[in-house]
């Protein structure tokens, strides 16, 4: 079924301590690979589309893309036993977000964490103010997604990761319903340098200021299996890192409740679809390709709820 707001996903998962993927969609592949894994593990689901999925799946047409995208969903949602929400990511400017709150997201993300603090709270509370009007939930950022490596020193994570105090004067002025608050993680496939490594304490802190659900991006793990089997049929991706399920499942003890997760999907695809095609030279019917590459995504969100905690909680 499909929700009316993200928030009734995550504030159970928050009072229950569990973390729910949000999974991003360009297309319809992706979405049935995502919802199976959903019902197959009884578990609910966040599907998100960022202002570039829009943009592609309106051939160019964002606004037009998120209708396209929002319709896709919404129906796929139709006689699902699981619950289904829909998300726009990293959504920069609000014809972004007014865009996907007219298709029907059932919420929002304003990212305007690379502008200077008092102007993120201008900004968020806009869109709180808007979305709320229209019963739809909202997602911000603090901070700037970068690896924390051990050679950083002290000044440079305070300049780029949350500064939990400032946290708590931000949900409370804006009224945002989630926070994505910088702890080490980066997007892509290229994660740490070294061991992988997050700011437990700031989220501690985050979470015990806020008690809001937290999200995590780059929360990949980039799994070494999908990897190597995408390079042993041609794919070139050297020194890929993520964040391993471990540290996953420590992050969400902290209070991490929305696990942002692209670059798995992508590499699980792109590799069973690299494998297919070198197996199949004399196909030509899509289908016989996709379904593989389906399968694979379905498997990697299936691991993913078990890891997280959200399977059986519907
Ligand atoms: C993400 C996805 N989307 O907003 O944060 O991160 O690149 O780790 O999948 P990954
Ligand atoms: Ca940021
Ligand atoms: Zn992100």
């Amino acid at each position: 079924m499909y929700v009316k707001s993200t928030k009734d996903i995550l504030d159970k998962a928050n009072a229950e301590y569990y973390g729910v993927g949000a999974f991003n969609i360009n297309s319809l592949e992706f979405l049935i690979g995502i919802v199976s894994a959903a019902v197959i593990k009884r578990s609910p689901v966040i599907i998100q589309a960022s202002e570039g999925a829009m943009s592609y799946a309106g051939n160019g047409d964002f606004r037009k893309g998120a209708k396209v995208l929002a319709d896709m969903v919404r129906r796929y949602a139709d006689n699902i036993p699981v619950p289904v929400a829909l998300h726009l990511d990293h959504g920069h400017d609000l014809d972004h977000v007014l865009a996907a709150i007219r298709a029907g997201f059932t919420s929002v993300m304003i990212d305007a964490s690379a502008k200077p603090f008092k102007e993120n709270v201008e900004i968020t509370s806009e869109v709180v103010r808007i979305a709320h009007a229209a019963e739809i939930s909202v997602e911000a950022e603090l901070g700037k997604l970068v690896g924390v490596e051990d050679n950083v020193s002290v000044a440079e994570r305070d300049a780029t990761l949350v500064d939990p105090d400032e946290a708590k004067i931000f949900v409370e002025k804006t009224g945002v319903d989630f926070l994505a608050p910088a702890i080490g993680t980066s997007h892509g496939a290229f994660k740490f340098k070294g061991e992988a490594k997050l700011d437990f304490e700031r989220l501690r802190k985050v979470k015990q200021l806020t008690k809001i659900p937290l999200v995590l991006h780059g929360a990949s793990s980039v799994l070494e299996a999908d990897v190597e089997k995408a390079n042993s049929y041609g794919a070139k991706i050297e020194g890929a890192k993520g964040v391993p399920f471990d540290i996953l499942k420590e992050a969400i003890k902290y209070g991490i409740n929305k696990i942002n997760t692209d670059t798995d999907l992508r590499i699980a695809f792109i590799a069973e679809l690299r494998k297919s095609l070198h197996e199949k030279p004399s196909d030509i019917d899509p289908r016989d390709f996709f379904k593989p590459a389906i399968e694979a995504v379905k498997n990697v969100v299936a691991q993913r709820m078990d890891i997280l905690g959200s399977s059986n909680k519907v």
